[in-house]
């Protein structure tokens, strides 16, 4: 079904909908896609309305050759903002990344060109990632004098350890293709077009209910803040909920039917 999107007065995002999913794409590609703090509350406003929009998934993706060259180096600089008022900036990022991680509904982030800094924090808090070839990821801070501010220090050393983060921004190694897949950086590597791919896997996502997604996409992050006790026992409360729900009741008399998909090597 073809969702309907309110009016969005966004200037450096752009919202489109794919029949259930919904597409959202950085918008300032003579920018590079960098984030300025303009971006990061129009992320917040389109992520918190997102659960009300009725979209089961979400493809992030940008305009232009670059996913995002990061922190808008040119405002941050311009603003010459105090130590709080940059705190209070970087509380704004962790909202905005925070609601997609957290959301409960699939985020799939359709990379290519520099993913860099705050463009691989704002990447790392999607579900997932698929880069092309000419994707590359880094974390220039140290290089510019700044820290990362957008939660890399959790996500990217999640994703990565914490070892080669520590060397990305001590040195200003960059990965691309087939290393950084096998790092982690990325769960895809395609030969064309990322959207295609991220599009296809979001779609995928929307067969799934509603309430696994929501599981999924939220219940997996939140254990990770908890000691091993508390998330089993979350993870126990959660699949009371999931496990139990009618949806998963007709998948499983189609199981027993003989009527539901197998699982195969390929
Ligand atoms: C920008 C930014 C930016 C480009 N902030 N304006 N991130 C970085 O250290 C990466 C900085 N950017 C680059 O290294 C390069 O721009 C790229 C490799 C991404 C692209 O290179 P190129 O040759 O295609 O573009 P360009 O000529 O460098 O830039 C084109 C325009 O984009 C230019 O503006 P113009 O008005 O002169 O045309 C650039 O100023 C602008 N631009 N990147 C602002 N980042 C919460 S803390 C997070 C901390 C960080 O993210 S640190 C990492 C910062």
């Amino acid at each position: 079904m073809q969702m309907q999107l309110p009016v969005f007065e966004f200037k450096n995002i752009i919202v489109e909908a794919d029949t259930n999913i919904a597409i959202i794409s950085l918008n300032r590609a003579q920018k590079r896609n960098a984030l300025n703090i303009e971006t990061i509350e129009e992320l917040i406003l389109f992520f918190s309305e997102l659960p009300n929009l009725g979209f089961k998934a979400v493809v992030l993706r940008a305009e232009g050759e670059h996913f995002s060259a990061g922190l808008d180096l040119i405002e941050h600089q311009k603003e010459q903002r105090s130590a709080s008022e940059f705190m209070q900036i970087c509380l704004r990022w962790h909202e905005a990344f925070n609601k997609i991680e957290y959301g409960g509904i699939p985020v799939i982030a359709a990379l290519k060109g520099a993913t860099v800094g705050g463009g691989l924090e704002l990447a790392s808090a999607a579900h997932i990632r698929v880069a092309d070839q000419t994707t590359y990821f880094a974390l220039p801070e140290g290089q510019r004098g700044l820290f990362t501010g957008g939660g890399a220090t959790i996500r990217v050393s999640d994703l990565i350890g914490r070892a080669r983060m520590i060397d990305m921004m001590l040195t200003g190694r960059t990965y691309k293709a087939n290393e950084a897949l096998r790092v982690g950086l990325c769960q895809y590597l395609v030969e064309n077009n990322s959207d295609t791919k991220a599009i296809k896997i979001a779609k995928a996502a929307t067969k799934i209910p509603s309430l696994s997604n929501f599981a999924i996409c939220s219940t997996i992050s939140h254990t990770r803040n908890m000691s091993a006790l508390d998330a089993s026992y979350m993870e126990a409360f959660v699949a009371g909920v999931v496990n139990t729900q009618p949806e998963a009741n007709d998948r499983l008399i189609a199981f027993a039917d003989k009527t539901a998909a197998r699982v195969r090597a390929d």
